[in-house]
């Protein structure tokens, strides 16, 4: 390639526009496993240790969807309500949210209406939301949530629901493909609206 100046068949400004930057964001009740989800998706492996997140946390990686290549920003948005300042500004502008519940744990499941309020509330441009039963693996329990709870749930919301372990990797890949699949789909039928 020539890489003398004025050689570049791009201008720098060009070749970022035409990266697709997709912005993620995972809520849902401390504990539940969104960082093990964000960490699994980005770099295949799982940490047993607990670490809650403060603030937020930040995953990203490049994830090729029918020969596009996407590069995904993902947030893991800390629960605690002294963040909402924090959650609110990651909210703006996302592509999608996952909504996450730790099927050993009820209050999380329970919270799931309070989730959606906040979502209503604060988010904007229309993102995909999906339901993710996290903790299928039954290493951190009995299971307390009925698979058909779950998916009940997501049907009231109109929302895809997902079954996952972050430990196994047990249909993450799949969650996150789709999500993604279908803020791409999105986006192209979003360029036609905007080409016409
Ligand atoms: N058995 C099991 N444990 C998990 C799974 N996902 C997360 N954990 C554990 O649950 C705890 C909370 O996970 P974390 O991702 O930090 O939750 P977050 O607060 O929603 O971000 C950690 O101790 C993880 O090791 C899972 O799929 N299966
Ligand atoms: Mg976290």
């Amino acid at each position: 390639m020539n890489r003398e100046r004025g050689h570049l068949t791009k201008n720098p400004q060009e070749a970022v526009d035409a990266l697709l930057w997709i912005k993620v964001v995972g809520i849902g009740n401390s504990g539940a496993g969104k960082t093990c989800l964000i960490k699994h998706f980005c770099e295949s492996k799982f940490s047993g240790g607990y670490q809650p997140t403060v603030g937020v946390d930040y995953g990203f990686k490049i994830h090729t969807i029918n020969t596009i290549d996407l590069r995904v920003h993902l947030w893991d948005l800390s629960g605690s309500p002294e963040y909402i300042d924090v959650r609110n500004e990651l909210y703006g502008q996302c592509d999608a949210i996952f909504l996450v519940y730790d099927i050993t744990n009820q209050a999380s499941f329970d919270s799931l209406d309070t989730w959606i309020k906040e979502v209503v509330k604060y988010s904007s441009g229309n993102p995909e939301l999906v339901l993710v039963a996290n903790k299928v693996d039954g290493k951190s329990g009995k299971r307390i949530i009925p698979t058909g709870d779950g998916k009940k749930w997501a049907l009231q919301q109109k929302m895809s629901y997902y079954e996952t372990s972050a430990a196994t990797g047990d249909g993450v890949d799949t969650f996150f493909t789709e999500l993604l699949t279908a803020v791409l789909k999105k986006r192209k039928t979003g360029m036609i609206f905007s080409a016409t």
